[in-house]
């Protein structure tokens, strides 16, 4: 058993000898005067007050006294430490752990930092009999691999409101992932209320594949959803996908559609069919107001702006409509990310590849690796890795397998750094994606996450060096009671037979 069973896995932990902190009525959380780290530290009370079953007091008062939490902002990296060398980016989130019978400290350069350890002390936690919660002696300095560390979430094929989603952020926080992608619009359905062109949600904010029922995140819910993950750690990057997958808004813009007429909703689960079209005098006013739109309702850096699989189009004419897409986003300040088919179009500098599709059918490998050679970052999505609407194994009843199928072990056993033959400080990091053509309630997207999106952590946070199959698996268990206890479904048989050789 390891000595702290914590996922991802830190850089460097130990067990200390001596008692463990109980948490008990009168704990105190103990915080300087930065607001962030007064707001981590109001979060940190919250949680704690849960657990204790009573209220928790934050103070600003040291008085050297046992059975505090103190949060605890430093700008000498020498106190984590964060190795010379580390970039900035990574050292935002870096933080020291060490907790005795008296007190529990957290050291980090940023507010961000201070957020990962708690959710490191979080998976600490033991049950301790009637004396509640205990957290055994440990010293823990840890930072992580990749910058980037997400997920893409699908709300457009199937929805899922933004309580589900709310749920999805507390996972993300929990195993340190720190970007939230949400796919908002798609052939099926168009999931957030754009001020600019409200026919949008009014037409296909209730269609979704199969006819399932379906709905849209309102302006007000779509923020409140940004800052619920921003207070997390976590940013919400919006994807607004065209310039095919767009049946949706050709569905409630007939101006859009060469017929001057409103395309069918679609509800099958097919791609590749839609698109909008250049030569129309409403599509680049229609370009330029959803973006400008999303980016004043996005407080994030960036953007997502789609660009996958408009097979019916011309290079051209796609250029022209991804250039449009990309020049409104970056004109607004924010940078560019797109799908992989946009490697060989005109993107601003500082724009961001999400690499995808493996097979390489349409040879777009050999872009991105230019692409990232003439210095754009790249965001690996390996869909033979990360695509977790992809089925277990060939008895799983939900998901697709045109990827094959993924185990948890395949989830887990890869590295990003080989992956494509680009400069190893090109990967910005890695995001896994949840398409939900066949994820229909909460309990699918769960099922389809858990557990392997623990397997994801790991691969995007640990260092090379601390990464290990046998030992994630062995902090498994601890994982999925806490998931239990959480009330999150999680596929339990994908840890039968994970262990053998
Ligand atoms: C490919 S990945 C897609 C999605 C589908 C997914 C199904 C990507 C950029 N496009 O539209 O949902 O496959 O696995």
């Amino acid at each position: 058993m390891l000595e702290v069973p914590v996922v991802p896995a830190p850089v460097r932990s130990e067990r200390r000898d001596g008692p463990p902190f109980v948490l008990r009525p009168g704990v105190r959380v103990l915080v300087g005067e930065d607001p962030a780290a007064v707001a981590v530290a109001v979060l940190a009370a919250t949680q704690v007050g849960r657990q204790v079953n009573a209220p928790v007091a934050v103070t600003q008062d040291d008085d050297g006294g046992a059975g505090v939490i103190e949060l605890r902002l430093t700008t000498d990296p020498a106190h984590l430490p964060v190795p010379p060398g580390v970039a900035p980016a990574l050292a935002t989130e870096a933080y020291r752990l060490a907790v005795d019978a008296r007190r529990i400290v957290v050291t980090a350069l940023d507010a961000t930092g201070l957020l990962r350890g708690l959710a490191t002390l979080e998976q600490l936690a033991r049950p301790a009999g009637a004396d509640g919660v205990s957290f055994a002696p440990v010293l823990v300095v840890d930072h992580p691999r990749y910058a980037w560390r997400g997920l893409c979430l699908d709300l457009a094929r199937h929805y899922f409101d933004a309580d589900a989603v709310k749920s999805v952020v507390r996972l993300l926080f929990s195993l340190k992932l720190n970007v939230l992608h949400l796919h908002l619009t798609d052939d099926q359905g168009w999931r957030v209320h754009l001020p600019s062109r409200p026919e949008l949600t009014a037409r296909s904010g209730r269609t979704g594949v199969g006819g399932d029922p379906a709905g849209f995140l309102t302006a007000e819910e779509y923020a409140d959803l940004v800052a619920y993950a921003a207070a997390l750690g976590v940013t919400v990057v919006p994807e607004i996908d065209m310039p095919g997958h767009v049946n949706a808004a050709l569905h409630a813009y007939g101006e859009l559609a060469p017929s001057g007429t409103p395309a069918p909703a679609y509800t099958g689960v097919g791609v590749g069919f839609s698109r909008l079209d250049a030569q129309l005098p409403a599509t680049a006013a229609f370009i330029e107001a959803v973006f400008g739109d999303i980016v004043r309702m996005t407080p994030g850096p960036y953007v997502h702006i789609g660009g996958d699989e408009a097979l019916t189009m011309h290079a051209a004419e796609y250029d022209g409509l991804v250039g449009l897409a990309a020049g409104t986003v970056n004109a607004a300040g924010k940078a560019v990310v797109s799908w992989q088919e946009a490697a060989r179009a005109p993107l601003p500098p500082g724009s961001i590849l999400q690499f995808w599709d493996d097979r390489d059918e349409r040879g777009e490998i050999g872009a991105v690796v230019a692409a990232a050679a003439a210095g754009a970052r790249v965001v690996l999505s390996p869909a033979a890795r990360l695509y977790l609407d992809t089925r277990y194994d060939a008895d799983f009843p939900i998901g697709q397998d045109w990827a094959g199928y993924l185990t948890l072990r395949d989830a887990y056993d890869w590295e990003p750094a080989t992956l494509l033959p680009i400069p190893a400080d090109q990967v910005l990091g890695i995001e896994a994606a949840l398409w939900t053509e066949t994820v229909r309630t909460r309990q699918d997207l769960f099922l389809m996450l858990l557990p392997r999106l623990a397997a994801v952590a790991d691969v995007a946070w640990a260092a090379p060096e601390v990464r290990s199959w046998s030992a994630f698996l062995e902090r498994l268990p601890r994982l999925g009671s806490r998931w239990d206890d959480a009330g999150l479904p999680w596929y339990r048989a994908a840890l039968d037979g994970a262990g053998d050789a």
